[in-house]
């Protein structure tokens, strides 16, 4: 049977620095989305990978006295490891210096200048070359970049245009026809009253630098970093290479980033695919900023976090968890240890953990380690059913908006209702008074459980195992199905509930 597809990516990162805290938040993010919409039977392409052309590469390579193609070698793998560290599932990985890339962004440089989209000029502007951006003297705040706040250069080059004034009309035209292409609102917002100010036409190739792909008709340019970059969403999934895999994964569901590469995702990339006559992506969600420890983060103030120093001290998953339970998507954070250590033994340890202990040790000691079919029921056990499917039915709304934080709020809000069935229950006094209800009580629990493991699934791909595994299931929760699972069942297919360590130990502050 054909899948459902999806498409979703994250922004191709720089290798001109080491992956931190922010590049991570995203590819989580993304990995979230994949894992969920996988339990619910799509087939996912998650693309994700680097960005390493442009002037900024360039410079930090003859900083180091090495090529950029050796720099780029060279750091491409902080980037790989530290995502199969925190258990990123991409499906493909695209570095820009790739020739199949190349030849996509060739080819749609010369067919949009055929076709007229693109002429030769002249440019003089301030540029930032952090941001690798120009901006007008009006753009400027206090002589500066507005996005980075540096110095800008002022620059005179020749150089090819994209007439994007010439689109102001049509993609004015598609915000007022798609009002979620562009996610949450705010950032719709923004775009929308930037468009409607009116467009420029857009500097596409530099003669400044080398280090990039050479316009074709002219090799003494070479093309804009950005039309290179945002040109890597077709490479991915086969454009001109497996025209089949392209047509079924694209228009992209979703283009995840940093709200910082907002105006590139929803300016400029619908007008060049509008060019092209490709569809635009289905949405892009612009998500917001971590600042750490109330401070931006930056190299200076030494402050950056690193990854892999968050995993080895406080666990991959409980490092998803947290960014995602601890702000909203779509707004900024701050990151500090004493909010990770709080969410790891409020929430993990004693909300979540000591349900599944607890409902684990009673299987094992009240029913010799199996669920039995349910014998005796009362009004609060079909009740207990009732609210836990409203609840399944509240993450999945969440799930499929974006709305991580909602959707865990979803699963913390069955988590307290399981503690108080429990409570209010007391399966040990059923099972001192031999009562039968005993096995309706575990039977609804086992349930709740195995439901609940799935449901954080796509932000604690390890800890749902374990909590699979510690409640007998045989079967991998990589290959659940949630319309499946989200229904209560009873089956004899499971091993022995033994008592089990705890899934989520507490940690000192
Ligand atoms: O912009 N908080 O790459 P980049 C949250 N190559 N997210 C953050 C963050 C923070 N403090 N810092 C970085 C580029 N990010 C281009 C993209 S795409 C065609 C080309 C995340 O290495 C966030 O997703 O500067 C942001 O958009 C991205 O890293 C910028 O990564």
């Amino acid at each position: 049977m054909n899948k459902k597809k999806y498409y979703i990516t994250t922004p191709i990162y720089y290798i001109n620095d080491v992956p931190h805290i922010g590049h991570a938040y995203t590819t989580i993010a993304a990995d979230i989305m994949a894992r969920y919409k996988r339990i619910c039977d799509y087939e996912v392409f998650f693309l994700t990978g680097t960005d390493e052309h442009g002037q900024k590469v360039e410079q930090a390579a003859s900083k180091q006295g090495i090529t950029p193609r050796e720099l780029a070698d060279r750091m491409v793998y902080g980037f790989i490891d530290l995502w199969k560290k925190l258990n990123i599932s991409n499906t493909g990985f695209i570095r820009t210096t790739e020739e199949r890339h190349r030849k996509v962004v060739q080819y749609i440089f010369k067919k949009v200048f055929e076709k007229g989209d693109i002429y030769l000029g002249e440019y003089e502007d301030w540029y930032c070359i952090p941001c690798e951006s120009y901006f007008t003297e009006f753009q400027l705040k206090d002589g500066k970049c507005p996005d980075c706040l540096r110095t800008p250069d002022r620059l005179k080059e020749e150089s090819y245009f994209f007439r994007l004034s010439d689109y102001t009309e049509r993609l004015l035209e598609y915000l007022e026809s798609h009002k979620d292409f562009i996610m949450p609102e705010i950032r719709y917002n923004e775009v929308t009253s930037f468009v409607r100010g009116g467009l420029r036409d857009l500097s596409v190739s530099r003669t400044s630098f080398q280090w990039g792909i050479k316009v074709p008709m002219n090799e003494r340019h070479v093309v804009y970093v950005w039309f290179d970059a945002l040109t890597n969403y077709l490479t991915g999934i086969g454009y001109l290479e497996d025209d089949e895999h392209f047509q079924s994964f694209w228009p992209c569901d979703v283009h995840l980033i940093g709200k910082d590469i907002l105006r590139f995702h929803a300016v400029y990339w619908p007008c060049f695919l509008m060019s092209m006559d490709i569809e635009p992506p289905r949405h892009i969600f612009a998500h917001g900023w971590w600042t750490i420890e109330g401070q931006k983060m930056s190299k200076s103030l030494g402050n950056v976090v690193d990854p892999h120093e968050i995993v080895e001290t406080y666990g991959v998953d409980e490092f998803r968890f947290f960014l995602f339970r601890e702000v909203p998507f779509g707004l900024d954070g701050d990151f500090s240890k004493n909010a990770i250590v709080g969410r790891i033994n409020g929430d993990l340890a004693n909300d979540f953990g000591n349900l599944v202990s607890r409902t684990v040790t009673m299987v094992n000691k009240f029913l010799k380690g199996k669920i039995e079919r349910p014998k005796k029921k009362n009004g609060i056990d079909e009740n207990f059913e009732i609210e836990t499917k409203k609840y399944v039915d509240e993450y999945k709304k969440s799930m499929d908006a974006f709305g991580f934080y909602k959707a865990l709020q979803s699963c913390f809000d069955m988590i307290s209702i399981m503690n108080r069935y429990i409570d209010s229950e007391a399966p040990w006094r059923l099972h001192r008074d031999g009562d039968e209800r005993l096995s309706t009580v575990m039977y609804n629990l086992w349930n709740g459980l195995r439901i609940l493991a799935v449901l954080f699934y796509p932000f604690m791909p390890e800890k749902s195992q374990k909590i699979w595994d510690a409640i007998g299931i045989k079967s991998s929760v990589d290959k659940a199905s949630l319309e499946d699972e989200e229904n209560f069942y009873y089956t004899e297919e499971i091993s022995e509930i033994t008592k089990i360590a705890p899934i989520f130990p507490r940690i000192e502050g």
